[in-house]
């Protein structure tokens, strides 16, 4: 598959060849999905108990974790167990990160890792919040300022449930559709979410296009059904890694999936051209944060 580049590594601690190395860097900042079809992360017995979205506090759709301060939320009752499972994923992911892309090690920054046990198919949600809908990553209270948000995911499920994706099309063919469409940010609105604590830190004009952008894919139902696509089949122990704010993806359905974020400076970057920042600033002509 043309938007997949795989790899036949079986752990997240492997030492890899520098041709391998040269791959992944090239792929994922190209705008594809880094998949290792064998590539599981194991669970005791006890933490097997974890599966099931009984253990999600009714107020949230995922567990969250944060391990800059070891804390845990959106879990109901006492949860040091599941704590450390997600924290060892947490640990693994980065390592597995390391070592495939040493390039990244000195700008790295560990974001949220998330436990996801509730299936995707049929929640009910508004449109701009429906992560069924073809979308590129970009959430109203966190402005990245440019800042890329790269996700590992690797599907948990012990039912042999697949996690399963739609992949669209190109970033640039993204921004020649719906950029356009765009209103223009407005003087002083910026300054005012950040004074009402709606948003955390200044919502650029890069910030702006990309809701923008994520929300207009995501209410245009016809592009949603005809724009170029691929479904793509995760199954439990397989791990994948991508751009989500670079690669159009929408997920379909399955459970249980373990996720990390990372947040990457420009400068991190083998290639800062291809970052949205820079494609959108090209597109538009001027400096956008
Ligand atoms: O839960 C998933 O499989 C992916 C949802 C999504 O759109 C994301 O994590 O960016
Ligand atoms: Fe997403």
């Amino acid at each position: 598959m043309k938007s997949l580049e795989t790899f036949e590594i079986t752990s997240f601690e492997s030492e890899l060849s520098e041709e391998i190395k040269a791959k992944a860097v090239r792929a994922l900042e190209g705008g594809k999905v880094l998949y290792f079809p064998a590539l599981p992360f194991a669970l005791s017995k006890e933490e097997l108990k974890f599966l099931t979205p009984s253990i999600l506090d009714p107020k949230s759709k995922n567990i969250s974790y944060d391990l800059r301060t070891d804390r845990l939320a959106g879990a109901l009752g006492e949860a040091a167990v599941l704590k450390e499972m997600v924290k060892r994923y947490a640990e693994k992911s980065r390592k597995l990160l390391n070592q495939l892309i040493p390039h990244y090690n000195q700008t790295l920054i560990q974001a949220k890792t998330s436990f996801r046990p509730a299936e995707i198919f049929g929640r009910k949600t508004s449109y701009r919040k429906d992560d069924t809908r073809l979308h590129i990553d970009s959430f109203p209270s966190s402005p990245t300022k440019g800042e890329r948000i790269l996700r590992v995911f690797t599907n948990i499920n012990p039912e042999g449930k697949a996690r399963v994706w739609r992949l669209g099309e190109p970033f640039a063919d993204v921004v020649q559709k719906m950029a356009p469409r765009a209103s223009t940010p407005i003087w002083g609105v910026p300054h005012l979410l950040k004074l009402l604590g709606i948003t955390k830190g200044f919502r650029t004009s890069f910030d702006h296009y990309m809701l923008q952008m994520h929300d207009t894919m995501k209410g245009d139902l016809d592009y949603q059904k005809t724009v170029p696509q691929e479904e793509i089949h995760f199954p439990p122990g397989s791990t994948w890694i991508v751009y989500t704010d670079q690669v159009s993806h929408a997920a379909m359905s399955g459970q249980h999936v373990l996720e990390q974020t990372f947040h990457l400076p420009l400068y991190g970057l083998f290639n800062e051209e291809t970052a949205p920042l820079r494609v959108l600033e090209k597109f538009f002509n001027k400096s956008l944060v």
